[in-house]
């Protein structure tokens, strides 16, 4: 029995607005790391935190390019799991009664549009994609590894993943485009993330300060837990597809 689940599957139903923000949780049962996992294997004495930057970038394009290859392959391979086929699901439903539905996503995987999501803001970019450091021109590499590192571009230049790092801004039109949804939200749902990562960890608390209820699945507590309406505590890929059934019985 999924405390919560009732009162939060009652607000789903009646709502028109609804804004989702997934984080790396949603894809662990996809088998994709999470970011504050420890790391194993070959990366286990890299630190996530400190990869993911332009400064390590700047210092080690080689290590680091290796890292997002690696990660990338993994991607590719991965399959959406019970938890991104349910926000599939969740849109179709929404949009078929007249209702909006909006999927903020920190990870970089593509898993929600593999699921069959579609209306995504990918507020961290992807790691699908890779740009040439001169151009700027983005391209979507081949399913397999690259021969040399840093991986190069037509123009010569070093390839880098279509990500955000830290210290980075978000891209512009993604943040409108939030920004906007938020606007309108009168249900916000946190799925997998431990909400420690800004700008993104901020939508959440927006939607409260807008006073629309707040839902949070994780199965840890996380900052997010204290000020939630409801916090469901389990994997996503069990509960969504539970919270779904409810709102749609
Ligand atoms: C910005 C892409 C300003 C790359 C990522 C000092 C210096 C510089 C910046 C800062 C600073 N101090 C603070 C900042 C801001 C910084 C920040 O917030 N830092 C944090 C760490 C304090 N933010 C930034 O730098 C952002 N940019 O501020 O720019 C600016 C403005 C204008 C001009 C110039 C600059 C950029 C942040 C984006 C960084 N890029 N990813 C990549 O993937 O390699 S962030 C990275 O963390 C991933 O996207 C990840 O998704 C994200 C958040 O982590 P989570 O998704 O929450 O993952 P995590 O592992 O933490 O948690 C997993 C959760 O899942 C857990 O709660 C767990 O319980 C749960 N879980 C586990 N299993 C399951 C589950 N849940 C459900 N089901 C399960 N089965």
């Amino acid at each position: 029995m999924i405390e919560h689940l009732q009162p939060a599957a009652l607000a789903l139903a009646q709502a028109r607005h609804v804004v989702v923000i997934t984080g790396a949780g949603v894809s662990a049962e996809s088998g994709i790391r999470t970011f504050r996992d420890t790391m194993e294997g070959l990366w286990k004495d890299f630190d996530p935190a400190r990869l993911a930057t332009p400064e390590a970038f700047a210092a080690d394009p080689a290590t680091v390019t290796r890292w997002y290859d690696w990660r990338r392959l993994g991607c590719l391979a991965a399959e959406p799991n019970p938890g991104h086929v349910a926000l599939a699901k969740l849109e179709a439903w929404l949009s078929e009664t007249n209702r909006t539905f909006t999927l903020l996503t920190q990870n970089v995987d593509r898993l929600h549009h593999k699921a069959g999501s579609r209306n995504v803001i990918e507020l961290h970019g992807s790691i699908i994609e890779w740009r040439c450091t001169r151009t700027g021109r983005k391209s979507t590499p081949p399913n397999a590894p690259f021969d040399e590192f840093p991986p190069r571009s037509e123009a010569g230049a070093p390839l880098r993943p279509d990500v955000v790092w830290f210290g980075e801004a978000l891209p512009q039109p993604a943040l409108d485009a939030a920004e906007h949804a938020m606007h309108t939200c009168d249900l916000f749902m946190s799925v997998g993330t431990s909400s420690v990562v800004y700008p993104a960890a901020g939508f959440a608390e927006l939607a409260r300060y807008r006073g629309a209820p707040v839902i949070e699945v994780n199965p840890a507590p996380t900052s997010l837990t204290r000020t939630a309406t409801w916090s469901l505590r389990g994997r996503s890929g069990q509960i969504l597809p539970h919270l779904l059934n409810a709102a749609m019985a």
